[in-house]
């Protein structure tokens, strides 16, 4: 086991309220002294490492609202049974069979090492995401598993809609059809800087994301971290975009991609320079098979790279969910397919 990973004892940053954590969560904690977490840009300064703060599902609901307002996000602990979570990262490594290690068992999914696929991943490299003529029959199941009915299962799993709707007290919910399974493998490109809003901005921002890690996934595994309180710095952020983009033409304005932007719709290629930049901390977990987090359109968030000591894949999901009836980007009603302008 590589040094630092799961201790026993927490050591930095525990939660201060306690209240609703189980001891199984608090040994969860890991001392950011051994951890080295990097971003597409480079190494993130330990200093500058610190924890997302664990929530169990019964935790009241009040509380659970006043965390999420507070923090910009909420990590809720199993809230899908972790046998339908690992069953999913079985079926979607046996439909690509090529992507994990022969002889390995499926569900562990460890990455077969082949170069080329570092830079074949969905959602990555947005626009740059191509078509090489010898993958070509590999990177259409890529796409294709998205359409597939255990796919579309896994994003309406009743436990998951049932806590998505008792969290937002929402009436009914709409679970925006464009989502994408995101098997980083180990060493490959990661996520940049951003905030979701910016790929949704043909609609208010009252849209909320679920991130869902499909199996365990260590910190350094290449979860997501976010970057501590930064809604208001999303929400500058989008203030300064708009304003810069007061000229262009509305089709131009909505896009993620106009030249207001960097050309890949992200913020920052390097994380460890964007927190020191605002003077906040990236925060990372330890999450497990059933673990979701629900973030804010305006929380700040990337990838850190997978440096799994196994070799596994990370295999995620993000899901968005707005009020049925309520207005929103609808350009995310149709199923992801690469270079979708989104
Ligand atoms: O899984 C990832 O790397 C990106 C996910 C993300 O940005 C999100 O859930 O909003
Ligand atoms: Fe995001």
């Amino acid at each position: 086991m590589a040094p630092g990973i799961f201790v026993d004892e927490p050591v930095l940053d525990e939660p201060s309220s306690k209240e609703h954590e189980t001891p199984k969560l608090r040994k969860m904690f890991r001392d950011t002294d051994t951890l080295e977490l990097h971003s597409s840009g480079g190494l993130i300064d330990k200093d500058s490492l610190g924890w997302l703060r664990p929530t169990t599902k019964d935790t009241p609901l009040e509380e659970m609202r006043a965390r999420y307002v507070r923090d910009g996000y909420l990590w809720v602990k199993d809230v899908l049974p972790k046998e339908d979570v690992r069953k999913m990262r079985e079926t979607y490594f046996e439909y690509l069979p090529g992507l994990t290690k022969e002889g390995t068992p499926k569900r562990e999914g460890i990455f077969c090492g082949d170069d080329w696929r570092l830079w074949m991943q969905p959602g990555k490299l947005r626009r740059k995401f191509g078509f090489q003529d010898k993958n070509t029959e590999y990177i259409q199941r890529m796409i294709d598993a998205h359409s597939e009915k255990w796919y579309r299962d896994f994003c309406g799993h009743p436990d998951l809609k049932a806590f998505i709707r008792h969290f937002t007290g929402w009436e009914d919910t709409t679970l925006l059809e464009r989502s994408i399974l995101r098997p980083n493998v180990p060493g490959g490109e990661t996520t940049q800087v951003h905030y979701d809003q910016i790929f949704l901005r043909a609609g208010p921002p009252t849209s909320m994301t679920a991130w869902v890690p499909i199996g365990d996934c260590a910190a350094t595994g290449g979860g997501l971290i976010y970057l501590e309180d930064s809604v208001t710095v999303g929400q500058q952020l989008e203030r300064d975009f708009n304003k810069a983009a007061e000229n262009l033409s509305d089709a131009e304005r909505i896009s993620a991609f106009n030249s207001t932007m960097m050309d890949t719709g992200y913020l920052e290629k390097d994380s460890g320079k964007f927190g020191k930049a605002w003077n906040r901390k990236w925060l990372c977990a330890n999450y497990e098979a059933g673990d979701i987090v629900l973030h804010n359109p305006f929380m700040i968030h990337s990838a850190a790279i997978n440096e799994d000591h196994l070799g596994r894949i990370r295999l995620a999901t993000d899901l968005r969910y707005v009020e049925t009836g309520k207005p929103y980007d609808t350009r995310w009603m149709k199923t992801w397919v690469p270079g979708d302008g989104l």
